[in-house]
């Protein structure tokens, strides 16, 4: 691949230069081949991001991409973040030159790592981390990479990669990733979303599907047994399936009256031992010991593994109990559909803070949860007003000013063996830099209680 990128007068198009096109554009740079890597946005981080590059031989532009020369290149490395319309990748397709995502090119550049490939609409990050948790604790030379933060070429970067990594794949990375052949693949379900980036729901799920276009007779492929979009998906895929459940008997299942995590017969680990609430993470448990099964983890290693993982920040974490009341960060709920699985997961009475940035939909979609065990909403942000109007009618809300008072509302609306739980529906936007800015003051406060 280098072979034909390289050559006098040739060089590869690296489009935008976060994260992800600044570890490919140092990647190409180590196998000799010329880079002209450009962002078309603007600010001091992109401006050190460019300053650092061209002292390393890369040729930058911050603020434009010069498309006639992307339409010259030997191929075109993508960043996730930019759609497939954007005026760079046109370009490209134009004048007939591939179109690789960084993620493809680090994991060519990474033959000697196997890969356990996980994607789905939620729960990846957390089967991510879980999978690359268990093949760790294992004493295996494992890491995660890809989606959850750590771009595949970054990996690709280290002088001696890991022997495993468990790596999160989006849609918008799967969507240029022709030589994608994991040795195992994990679809953890498929709702709506990223409908501002997709034309239609059967494009954002085509592009989903893209993790099984090289399926093969030997590929292995574990999938939500429980999500019948998945089950639609998976069953003309070649391979050897394999399902998890946590409704019914299956590879991995959740035996509800035995209160247990199993693997076909075998007891993997009792629920109560597993330190993450509700039913979505015990099917991303045991997608994830299916993962590390693969890479021959045995049975109590698993539930060693299992045992000491926990929750991720900001996702369902419980923060602390005091007095009695249960303090859970779920600050990265920013959409009414995150909120509804954390009120699933709750198993005891709550206070919810809910509000923030509007994002357009109705509150109201929340009332039959709330109606089994909220003891009251503290409504907050700009959305206050909306989430009262929205919800007042069916349970108590109590609106608050700043997050102090937030917090404080909360506390003396809880009683001893009750949960309060961050998990907003809203952006942060508001009130905060972002969702893990407002997370941290949750947990913050919560501490010094
Ligand atoms: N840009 C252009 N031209 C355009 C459009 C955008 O130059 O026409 C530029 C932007 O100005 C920006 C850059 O492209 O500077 C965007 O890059 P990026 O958003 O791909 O940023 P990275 O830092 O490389 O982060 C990406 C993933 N981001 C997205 O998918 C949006 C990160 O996932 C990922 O962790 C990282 O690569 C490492 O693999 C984030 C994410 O939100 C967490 N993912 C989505 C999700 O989980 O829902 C899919």
């Amino acid at each position: 691949m280098f072979e034909e990128w390289r050559g006098p007068g040739r060089e590869v198009a690296v489009i935008g230069l976060g994260k992800s096109g600044v570890a490919a554009s140092r990647l190409l740079r180590r196998h000799g081949v010329s880079v002209y890597a450009s962002d078309g946005g603007a600010g001091v981080a992109l401006a050190d991001q460019a300053t650092g590059l061209g002292a390393e031989g890369v040729q930058v532009d911050v603020g434009r991409h010069d498309l006639a020369r992307i339409g010259r290149a030997a191929a075109v490395i993508v960043s996730p973040g930019v759609p497939p319309e954007a005026a760079a990748l046109r370009a490209a397709r134009d004048a007939g030159v591939p179109v690789l995502a960084e993620a493809e090119l680090g994991l060519r550049c990474l033959a000697g790592s196997r890969v356990l490939a996980i994607t789905g609409t939620n729960g990846k990050t957390t089967t991510t981390a879980l999978t690359a948790h268990l093949l760790i604790a294992a004493g295996l030379r494992a890491a995660s990479a890809g989606n959850i933060g750590r771009p595949l070429s970054a990996v690709a970067l280290e002088d001696d990669p890991p022997d495993w990594l468990a790596v999160e794949l989006s849609s918008f990375q799967l969507h240029d990733m022709p030589g994608l052949a994991p040795t195992a693949g994990v679809l953890t379900n498929l709702s709506p979303d990223h409908l501002d980036r997709y034309a239609t729901l059967a494009d954002y799920y085509a592009d989903k599907a893209q993790l099984f276009r090289n399926a093969a007779d030997a590929s292995i492929w574990i999938t939500n047994g429980d999500d019948p979009e998945v089950q639609r998906m998976a069953a003309p895929v070649a391979g050897v399936h394999r399902r998890f459940s946590t409704t019914r008997v299956a590879d991995g299942w959740y035996d509800r009256r035995g209160q247990a995590l199993m693997l076909g017969r075998e007891t993997l680990l009792p629920r109560r031992e597993l330190l993450l609430l509700g039913d979505h993470n015990v099917a991303n448990a045991l997608a994830a010991a299916m993962a590390a099964r693969v890479a021959g983890v045995g049975l109590v290693a698993l539930a060693d593994g299992l045992r000491t993982f926990r929750a991720l920040p900001h996702r369902l974490e419980p923060v602390r109990e005091v007095g009695g009341v249960l303090w859970i960060n779920d600050s990265k709920a920013t959409n009414i559909a995150s909120t509804e699985v954390a009120l699933s997961a709750l198993d005891r009475p709550y206070v919810l803070l809910l509000g923030g940035r509007h994002k357009g939909e109705a509150y109201t979609r929340l009332a039959p949860l709330l109606a089994k065990g909220c003891r009251g909403v503290v409504a907050y942000g700009e959305a206050g007003p909306l989430v009262q109007a929205d919800l007042g009618g069916s349970v108590r809300v109590v609106a608050a000013g700043d997050f102090a008072d937030v917090l404080s509302t909360a506390g003396r609306l809880a009683q001893a063996g009750d949960a309060v739980l961050l998990s907003p529906a809203c952006s942060s936007y508001d009130m905060f830099r972002n969702y893990e800015e407002r997370g941290a003051q949750f947990r913050a406060a919560v501490e010094s209680l």
